[in-house]
């Protein structure tokens, strides 16, 4: 009842709604309403009630809400769930998808008590930062194709990012999304798959949005940043959410399992990894040379200093 009573204001904030049109709206009593208020009030959202004119939003909060996120449009809204508090939500994704949710189902959460990376590292998700989400995908095609996927999420949350905020951040293979050379967001793409066919993948998105500085733990302040602080404007996370996943969607709805020539020439664009000179590390070893592009896969495609080339599937880009 909360969510509902928050919606139906926040679709008017700075105008009086009467108790009488909260009643007839929600299909609930005026002792409800007012119930529901004074719980909302007492988090902390700046709700006014005056007598003869109802309630009033001053100011929107920046709390996540499914019925906000689906008042912007038409991604995948349907089947938002949103948590307070959980250990991750890729964790929460995995329980979901082995008992048989839908397509485009997403987890949100306010935090993570222990957000996850790649290859067990740790994720800080500090509450009501950033934006800690998970999509449940159930792809057609076969399980070699699904690497491609990290770096079609990492095109949606880029392009939200630059079309929401202004800015204009660069992808670093295969999964950070990066400002001014911070990182601001990490995706990590889990799969459940038999040899032949996906059951499901969980794509994890992290995004540091409305984090100070100093906020971050002191071994992240020189690696990581936040739209925050690269505008110096708070962004409603919402409006953002909403954004990537309207990306998102229409970029995975015209995916086969292959980037087409168009999402390469995208990515490439907005690489900061493509023809430079890198390390990469992965879990048998490192290769030193050049990034000389990718394949249809998203694998990068490298030339070592001998002359060698390496396609590479997984691991971590340094400079
Ligand atoms: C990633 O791993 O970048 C994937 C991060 C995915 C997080 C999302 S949040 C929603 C979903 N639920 C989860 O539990 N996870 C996903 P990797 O490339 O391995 O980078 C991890 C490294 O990034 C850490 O070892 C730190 O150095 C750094 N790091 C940790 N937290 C960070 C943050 N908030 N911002 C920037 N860097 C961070």
């Amino acid at each position: 009842m909360k969510d509902k009573v928050l919606s139906l204001l926040s679709q008017n904030v700075g105008d009086y709604i009467s108790g009488q049109t909260m009643c007839s709206t929600l299909g609930v009593s005026r002792t409800t309403v007012w119930k529901t208020v004074n719980a909302l009030k007492q988090q902390g959202i700046a709700i006014e009630a005056v007598t003869k004119r109802g309630y009033c939003l001053t100011h929107l909060p920046d709390t996540l809400n499914q019925y906000r996120i689906a008042s912007y449009g038409d991604a995948w809204t349907a089947h938002i769930k949103v948590f307070d508090t959980v250990t991750s939500t890729n964790v929460v994704a995995k329980a979901l998808a082995q008992k048989g949710c839908e397509e485009g189902t997403i987890i949100l959460a306010e935090q993570q008590t222990a957000g996850k990376g790649r290859l067990g590292r740790a994720w800080s998700s500090p509450a009501q930062q950033g934006i800690w989400m998970t999509v449940v995908l159930r792809p057609q095609f076969p399980p070699q194709h699904a690497t491609g996927i990290t770096l079609l999420a990492a095109l949606a949350v880029r392009r939200a990012i630059a079309s929401v905020c202004g800015i204009s951040p660069t992808i670093k293979w295969p999964n950070d999304v990066m400002l001014s050379g911070g990182k601001v967001c990490g995706i990590l793409t889990e799969m459940h798959a038999e040899m032949e066919q996906i059951d499901y993948v969980l794509v994890g998105i992290g995004i540091n949005v409305n984090t100070q500085k100093e906020e971050f733990p002191s071994c992240l302040q020189d690696i990581a940043s936040s739209i925050l602080i690269e505008t110096g404007k708070k962004i409603g996370r919402n409006t953002l959410i909403a954004r990537i996943l309207h990306e998102m969607k229409s970029l995975y709805v015209a995916y086969e399992g292959q980037l087409d020539a168009a999402l390469l020439a995208e990515y490439y664009t907005h690489s900061n990894t493509i023809g430079r000179r890198i390390r990469v590390s992965q879990v048998g070893g490192e290769i030193i040379g050049t990034a000389d592009g990718m394949d249809s896969r998203g694998a990068l495609l490298v030339t070592d200093e001998k002359g060698c080339k390496h396609i590479v599937l997984s691991g971590d880009v340094s400079y």
